[in-house]
């Protein structure tokens, strides 16, 4: 509540204006009922009184200044414009219109008046006082606005019902502005979990290194990916990536080196991606790629194209380069092949398989038949790695992986 100094701060000598008198003795209420009934004290009310009639806006300053419910500092003006500019200045609690401002003696225009007033300030609560009972004008003017609609021979006869009127409307302001703010700080409350939770649940779904989804959550979303391919008969693929030889790299160029060639791998990855591709880190330098919408062709050539993409983009270090090369175990979901585990465990023996026909391949295959191998084309196109054309290693292998199966 803005507590002004009448004289200091009426501005328009104009204006048909009495600054108030001294204010009569504050009279402020019990502690306990303030606590009971936790409504805001109101101790100084500022109120501009708006009428044309100077005989009855007296009659009403000389009112307001009895008040004892709290001290009363009251401004007129006699027009709207005058109203206007000092509602802007002064900044009152209150505003009274008188029922016939500014211009004649329709009801309503007391509520086109707070209109216009409205545009201009919001925070000021009003009263509008009339002559004649009128309960559609009542109704009508506490729709648009109004904190109050008396009869002026009712404020004449007792004071105390513009008194009480002056105190709801100057609380009800108060808690509204309480509210609003109470509102806003809600509001950024809410802003602000949202974001925490944004990050909790990035923390909880997503792996710190790469970005990427973390062996949990790219399980779960795998599960989703299997119901809906089965649902809608719709191809899924599944990819184990690895990278070869890593730990020679941690070994030779450190913890930190290799967790960037990590990284980087992660990024080659990333941008041969589709939107509808999913990927996740399912462990140390093992990666899960989930293709909807892609059958086993699509896959593999899919998993061609990554594996030249990160055997093309070495590791740049300030004094050389590393070339990265990984492997790859693709699987597809069959009528046989229908779960999650299936498809891992196919997935895996692939990549298994790729690992012990020299690395930096892909191998795919349906995983009905079991000790079904599918060369990838990089198998042709590295034709000087003896292990995917000895067909003795192939057997040797073949045995092996049978022991393992
Ligand atoms: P292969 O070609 O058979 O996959 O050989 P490899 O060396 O890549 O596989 P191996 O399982 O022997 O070693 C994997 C290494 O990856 C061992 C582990 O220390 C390292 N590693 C796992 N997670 C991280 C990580 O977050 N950062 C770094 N720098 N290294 C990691
Ligand atoms: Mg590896
Ligand atoms: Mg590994």
């Amino acid at each position: 509540m803005i507590q002004l100094a009448t004289p200091s701060f009426f501005p328009f000598a104009h204006l048909d204006s009495s600054p108030a008198a001294a204010p009569p003795a504050k009279i402020s209420p019990p502690v306990s009922s303030v606590v009971l009934q936790k409504q805001p004290m109101i101790d100084d009310v500022s109120v501009v009184v708006v009428g044309e009639n100077s005989t009855e806006r007296s009659l009403l300053v000389s009112i307001l200044q009895r008040s004892t419910m709290f001290r009363c500092q009251v401004f007129e003006a006699n027009d709207l414009d005058a109203a206007t500019e000092l509602t802007r200045r002064c900044r009152p609690d209150v505003i009274i219109l008188d029922s016939i401002v500014p211009y004649g003696h329709i009801r309503q225009e007391a509520v086109m008046s707070m209109r216009h007033l409205l545009r201009f300030q919001t925070e000021q609560a009003f009263i509008i006082l009339t002559r004649e009972e009128d309960q559609a004008a009542a109704v009508y003017a506490l729709q648009e606005g109004a904190s109050d609609y008396l009869l002026i021979d009712q404020v004449q006869h007792d004071p105390v019902y513009l008194y009480r009127a002056i105190k709801n409307a100057v609380q009800r302001k108060q808690l509204e502005r309480e509210f609003a703010r109470t509102v806003e700080l809600l509001r950024q409350r809410n802003g602000e979990l949202e974001m925490l939770n944004q990050q909790l649940w990035k923390l909880s779904h997503t792996d710190e290194l790469t970005g990427y989804f973390n062996r949990r959550h790219i399980v779960s979303r795998m599960e989703e990916e299997i119901s809906r391919g089965l649902r809608y008969e719709m191809p899924l693929s599944v990819v184990l990536a690895d990278i070869d030889h890593f730990k020679r790299i941690n070994d030779t160029f450190g913890h930190l080196i290799g967790d960037r060639a990590l990284q980087t791998i992660a990024d080659l990855f990333r941008s041969k991606l589709r939107e509808s591709d999913l990927i996740g880190r399912f462990g140390g330098e093992e990666f899960l790629l989930i293709l909807p919408h892609t059958d086993l062709a699509g896959a593999e050539a899919f998993c061609h194209r990554l594996r030249d993409h990160v055997e093309k983009h070495p590791l740049q270090l300030s004094d050389q380069s590393i070339t990265m090369t990984a492997s790859f175990g693709v699987s597809t979901l069959s009528p046989e092949v229908d779960t999650s585990q299936k498809l891992l465990r196919i997935a895996d023996r692939n990549l298994y398989r790729a690992k012990y026909l020299g690395r930096n391949r892909v191998v795919a295959d349906c995983g009905v038949n079991e000790t079904q191998l599918v060369n990838s084309p990089a198998d042709q196109s590295h034709p000087s790695d003896s292990s995917s054309t000895d067909t003795k290693v192939m057997s040797s292998i073949k045995t092996m992986l049978k022991g393992k199966m």
